[in-house]
């Protein structure tokens, strides 16, 4: 595919923005929408109320072609699903993996099946599944028994599996980390992240060693994951049957790269804590009200955990942190509106909204 710019200056997407760390060849079809490059915000009013010894970053990843940090392995899975001659793709998803596997399958012309745990994922996400033309189908369970199934499924038939045990996603995914320390000039001292199916957390670990083992970074980051407390099998030791949480993006029982988590957590000398719902709703707020950054509930989880560590005391010098927002505020804007203060109703009348405002 190409792309009509000359503007040196514009997103390429991160397999040709990255394509000598990739598993890419002159053969392999990029399907892009031009995702990653995205921004990476100094958070100063957010810092000064958490910690002012911090200095917080938060990469952006909402600001990616379908509104998550998913379209950085999609475009990577759907390439080489592509390549290999593959007609259809599947996934099991809590909403984000199947708005990215939507829209590149539309872009490559395949065949994409969705598999969603019914009445728990975010408008948003929903509608972005359907408008690309995938295949959706409501399950009566939650993700981890989706997830089962699309295994299951996969392993039978001929379908990709294009949830984050495909190797290519957590390729693609890696990218975030080579953005952040292009960006930084190296490594943050502390990296968090929301860690739901774990891929993520895997995908970015990869990629700081992968930069160091290429000399672009000399030393790696502390990884520091946050999952929601209703929904926090890796904290706990054991799968949760029946995950609960507002931060539906991350209700999951049993990760799919638990150990690549723990393993993460364990090279890095890190952790991976959990959050409440509340704690992870006044982040979102404070995202939203400090910096005007809006990120959905499961996002916010990475500042959540930041601000619960700096109140337990934990940073104990001066840091440079990296919170990841992996997905955009409008997935969920139902999760807003339940949040902030209902609007006013006025008639057409300057006396009334003079009185109203107090001048
Ligand atoms: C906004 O879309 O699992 O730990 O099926 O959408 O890599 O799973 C989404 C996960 C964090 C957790 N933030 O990342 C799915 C799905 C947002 C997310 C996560 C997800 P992983």
């Amino acid at each position: 595919m190409s792309f009509a710019t000359t503007d040196s200056q514009a997103r390429i997407g991160v397999i040709e923005r990255y394509r000598q760390y990739m598993p890419v060849t002159d053969k392999t079809p990029v399907i892009s929408l031009l995702e990653g490059s995205t921004p990476l915000i100094k958070a100063e009013r957010l810092a000064a109320a958490i910690d002012p010894k911090l200095t917080i970053y938060l990469k952006y990843d909402g600001m990616n072609p379908t509104g998550s940090f998913k379209d950085r392995g999609m475009t990577m899975a759907i390439s080489k699903a592509v390549e290999e001659g593959s007609q259809a793709v599947m996934c099991a998803s809590t909403g984000n993996t199947s708005a990215a596997a939507a829209a590149y399958s539309a872009r490559a012309g395949i065949k994409c099946i969705v598999l969603i745990p019914k009445g728990n994922i975010a408008l948003g996400k929903l509608s972005q599944a359907m408008i690309h033309g995938a295949r959706v189908i409501q399950i009566e369970g939650n993700f981890d028994d989706a997830l089962n199934m699309v295994v299951e499924m996969t392993n039978k038939y001929p379908i990709t599996l294009v949830n984050s045990l495909n190797p290519y996603r957590i390729e693609g995914q890696k990218s975030g980390a080579f953005e952040i320390c292009d960006a930084l000039g190296q490594a943050p001292d502390f990296h968090a992240i929301p860690v739901g199916n774990a891929g993520n957390i895997t995908a970015y670990w990869k990629g700081y060693k992968e930069y160091q083992a290429h000399g672009k970074i000399d030393r790696l980051p502390k990884m520091i994951g946050f999952q929601a407390s209703g929904s926090a099998p890796i904290v706990l030791g054991h799968p949760v049957e029946n995950p609960e949480t507002i931060a539906t993006a991350i209700r999951i029982g049993n990760p799919a790269s638990w150990k690549q988590a723990e393993a993460a957590r364990d090279e890095s000398g890190g952790l991976i804590d959990m959050v409440t719902d509340d704690e992870i709703l006044e982040a979102y707020n404070m995202l939203a009200g400090l910096e005007g950054v809006f990120c959905e509930p499961a996002s916010a989880a990475s500042v959540a955990g930041v601000r619960k560590k700096a109140a337990q005391g934990y940073f104990t010098e001066p840091a440079v942190i990296t919170c990841v927002l992996t997905g955009h505020g409008l997935k969920d804007p139902d999760r807003a509106i339940k949040m902030a203060k209902t609007p006013d109703t006025l008639p057409a009348d300057m006396g009334a909204l003079l009185k109203l405002l107090g001048y």
